[in-house]
């Protein structure tokens, strides 16, 4: 069948997958986001369904003092002997740690600490030994990859951390991942950075520690010379073997707003990407070393796209985020009902507003809510960032009540339009597409205008940073007590 890229949409970054009693698993990256680090299940890599989350407890991961794009860094996921491992980095508190499951759809461990330099940790369970690398320093003072060995139990090294490769010259060599396959070690890593000169470079040895021999077509996959090309900024890769043979790499990569207009805001999403292995034991990837829209994929199924999204089809539990820990007292979740407690912690603060919210994953989006308040303010939020965000919602002033568009881009924070208001609830509407986000309100069945925001000052080429757009609703009020009612939510995407 003919697959389309991206295979999971939206702010979905650094994947890695393995296989696991016949289906495959993959884990992505959440930074300052709660829960942290979704998992999802497919049966043939290319329709992922979210089953859980591994981060999912406050005891798991410190984020209270958590930057934005701070955090939980790029994970990665394993199954030997029945047992799942995600290995990440909290790149605040710059601790890598392992958590575990037996069962994918239920809890994860505790942390076990891994006493290791850098951040990207990945494991290797071969022959007997629990092999641990991360990009970072060495215990000798050598930069590049590193790695020691590990009782998985415990998290105690039981090898110093030595260096056991410095890639092929691009910056911020990164993600490594260690793979024995047939007589040879692999060692798959990024470089040139998360940005437009993103790569997968990798080399081969005959051990665990080398020394390595560089592919000579280094890089192995890119996107970086496809200019006017809508997918970019690939790399950050994790190798995959399909059930009939084939071999794959999951990985990383985002999509421009437009031919010729470099910049990206839905976040760097999760990509599939075939991958050949010659008679000499080298691989190549993808069309001549890049990632392509489309691919051809053994088996016989659609891939399916996912284009509406309500309270009543999403899961609270699975795919809704938090900023950091939630204050929970501030959060109830009801039948097609969100009811939000304000607080005055405010969308420009790095903290935890009042503030739920679910990825946005195509460019052409209507997003739709009814909002009731007392008193505060309530609405919908573009958010990127606590600098970057474009914002509909109703508010009680001295005035009375009123419909706000709020457009934050760095320090520029302007209000593009009030509108009053006779009552205290209305649909707040945000109609977006690939460049542009129209704010509206309706009231008695008339639409107005709140104000536009450009798409591009919310990319990542503008507020920097890791994530992408997230659509959240949220509840501010100075006072913390007011309370505003969410209903029938609905967020409908045109492709
Ligand atoms: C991640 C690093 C990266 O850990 O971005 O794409 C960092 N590259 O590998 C944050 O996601």
């Amino acid at each position: 069948m003919k697959y389309t890229n991206p295979i999971i949409k939206g702010f979905y970054p650094d994947p890695s997958v393995c296989s696991a009693n016949g289906k495959y698993y993959l884990v992505t990256s959440t930074m300052q986001y709660f829960p942290g680090v979704p998992v999802f299940e497919s049966e043939n890599l290319v329709n992922w369904v979210q089953v859980g989350n591994c981060l999912t407890r406050k005891s798991q991961v410190e984020l209270d003092t958590v930057e934005s794009s701070a955090g939980v860094f790029a994970p990665t996921i394993r199954f030997f002997d029945g047992r799942f491992y995600m290995t990440t980095t909290n790149s605040t508190t710059r601790q890598h740690f392992i958590v575990w499951t037996d069962d994918i759809t239920g809890q994860w461990s505790e942390p076990i600490i891994i006493d290791q330099d850098g951040i990207d940790p990945s494991l290797l369970f071969d022959n007997g030994k629990v092999y641990f690398m991360s990009n970072g320093c060495d215990d000798f003072g050598v930069s590049g990859v590193v790695q020691c060995e590990i009782d998985i139990d415990t998290g105690e090294k039981l090898t110093p951390s030595r260096c056991i490769w410095q890639g092929t010259g691009g910056r911020y060599l990164e993600a490594p991942h260690l793979y024995h396959i047939n007589d040879y070690y692999y060692l798959v890593a990024a470089e040139g950075g998360t940005e437009y000169g993103h790569m997968v470079t990798y080399a081969r040895g005959n051990s665990p520690y080398g020394p390595f021999v560089n592919y000579d077509k280094n890089p192995v996959l890119t996107n970086r010379n496809l200019g006017g090309f809508e997918i970019q900024g690939v790399g950050h890769g994790d190798l995959i073997q399909g059930k009939d043979g084939s071999w794959h790499l999951i990985h990383l990569g985002f999509r421009q707003i437009g031919q010729w207009s470099p910049f990206h805001h839905l976040g760097r999403e999760t990509f599939l990407t075939p991958v050949f292995f010659g008679d000499d034991g080298w691989f190549s990837a993808g069309k001549d070393g890049t990632t392509d829209a489309q691919y051809e994929i053994s088996g016989d199924f659609t891939q399916s796209q996912r284009l509406f999204y309500t309270f009543d089809n999403t899961s609270f539990d699975l795919e809704w985020l938090y900023l950091r820990h939630p204050n929970e007292k501030n959060y109830t979740i009801g039948e097609n009902k969100v009811i939000l407690k304000g607080s005055d912690i405010s969308l420009d603060m790095p903290l935890s507003p009042t503030f739920i919210g679910i990825r946005q994953t195509d460019f052409k989006a209507t997003i739709t809510c009814d909002i009731e308040i007392d008193e505060g303010e309530a609405g919908i939020t573009i958010y990127m960032d606590e600098s970057h965000h474009f914002d509909a919602a109703i508010r009680k002033t001295e005035r009375g009540i009123q419909a706000v568009g709020k457009l934050n881009v760095g320090s520029i924070k302007h209000i593009a339009n009030v509108i009053e208001l006779t009552e205290n609830h209305a649909k707040l509407i945000i109609i977006s597409d690939n460049y542009n986000y129209n704010l509206y309100v309706n009231e008695a069945d008339e639409k107005h205008l709140l104000g536009s925001g450009q798409s591009k000052y919310l990319s990542s080429e503008v507020a920097c940073g890791f994530t992408g757009v997230i659509i959240g609703l949220y509840s501010y009020d100075k006072d913390n007590k007011s309370q505003a009612v969410f209903t029938n939510f609905k967020c409908e995407y045109e492709l």
